[in-house]
């Protein structure tokens, strides 16, 4: 969107100054997209980079808790499936620091944020994957969880986070449906596969929930992401909706979910569940959860091991500009 395609005034209309933040407004209220070069409030850019870098470390972090099992993996076929899935998330990382670049952001300069603690990531990395049913677990609950949370930024006021998230969108569905299927095979094996995945559902099960942030009422940014149309939905309205599309799976699968509040409500046409612990959340958030120091390290020897590849990159690129600039074609 550009401010050339704001329609023509009436007929009649006195011309008057163009007013960038009245063109960002009507924007918005007509359902149509911000692009990089359009006028926007600092606040807008700035809660927009806030929540496009912590969604684009989730990935990148989310690589390492099933990354673990790639070398574990059972047979040939599970580990080509869990080697595409990881370096899927890989990708979506690249899609969202992209993103955030179109907003004047550096990504050198996100990855610094993440290392040092002053940029967050989803809490759920933050869990330890004690066997290869949490790989299952994770595609069904996490990803499942992702879509609930991701499709809906399809339609994000903001034109490249919501290009990205189509694209994203899709690769997590494969996932989702994978660590379902994966589920199946094992709950068709013995009982100690059955009790494999019963155990990783127990572990999972809160924290899945608590991806989708605090309850509204405590949830500093929705208001204004919501008005903006950055957020399509409140936290609390996609966690209900990953609650009432997973319960029928688990039934089908034959898994127990381990909440004893969990029913159907035929008034409200949704599933009453209990609460998660919320100080829980706040400690896995504020750095204190299973495995954060251990994500942080291995983020942190990974980004200094891949110095010499990114200075090789810069080196090839600055070559080439130079090649590019003295018509050498060859
Ligand atoms: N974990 O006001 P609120 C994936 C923070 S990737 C950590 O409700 P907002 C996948 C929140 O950022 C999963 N932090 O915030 C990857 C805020 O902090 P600041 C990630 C959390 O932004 C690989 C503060 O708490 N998905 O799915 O309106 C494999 C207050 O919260 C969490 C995305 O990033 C949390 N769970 O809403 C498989 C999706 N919850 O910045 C799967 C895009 C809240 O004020 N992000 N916080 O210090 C969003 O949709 C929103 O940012 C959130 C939070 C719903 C997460």
């Amino acid at each position: 969107m550009d401010i050339t395609d704001h329609p023509a005034p009436a007929p009649g209309t006195p011309p008057g100054p163009y007013d960038p933040e009245a063109a960002f407004e009507d924007t918005i209220a007509r359902d149509q997209r911000i692009e990089p070069r359009d006028w926007m409030p600092d606040a807008y850019r700035a809660t927009l980079v806030r929540q496009i870098a912590q969604h684009a470390h989730s990935e990148i972090i989310g690589m390492q808790p099933e990354g673990e099992w790639i070398t574990k993996a059972p047979s040939l076929r599970r580990k080509a499936i869990l080697f595409a899935k990881v370096q899927d998330e890989a990708g979506h990382g690249l899609y969202l620091y992209s993103a955030a670049e179109t907003l004047g952001a550096d990504r050198a300069d996100l990855t610094r944020r993440l290392i040092d603690g002053r940029q967050k990531y989803s809490s759920i990395f933050n869990y330890p994957t004690r066997t290869f049913a949490d790989v299952g677990v994770i595609g069904w609950f996490v990803d499942g969880a992702a879509i609930c949370n991701q499709v809906p930024l399809c339609r994000t006021s903001y034109g490249p986070y919501g290009r990205a998230m189509v694209r994203v969108c899709k690769e997590e569905s494969f996932h989702q449906r994978q660590g379902y299927e994966l589920l199946l095979t094992m709950m068709r094996g013995t009982d100690e596969q059955r009790a494999m995945v019963q155990d990783a559902v127990d572990r999972w099960w809160w924290p899945s929930l608590m991806m989708f942030g605090p309850p509204d009422a405590d949830s500093p940014n929705s208001a204004r992401s919501m008005a903006w149309r950055i957020k399509r939905h409140s936290n609390d309205q996609l966690r209900q909706r990953f609650v009432d599309m997973t319960v029928p799976q688990a039934e089908k699968l034959g898994v127990t979910l381990p909440d004893p509040e969990l029913r159907w409500n035929g008034e409200r046409g949704h599933h009453d569940f209990g609460t998660p612990d919320w100080e829980e959340l706040k400690r896995v958030v504020s750095g204190d959860g299973p495995c954060n120091a251990e994500r942080i390290a291995r983020r942190r020897a990974a980004h200094e091991e891949g110095a010499w590849v990114r200075e090789a990159a810069a080196s090839y690129a600055a070559e080439q500009a130079v090649r590019t600039r003295d018509g050498v074609t060859a």
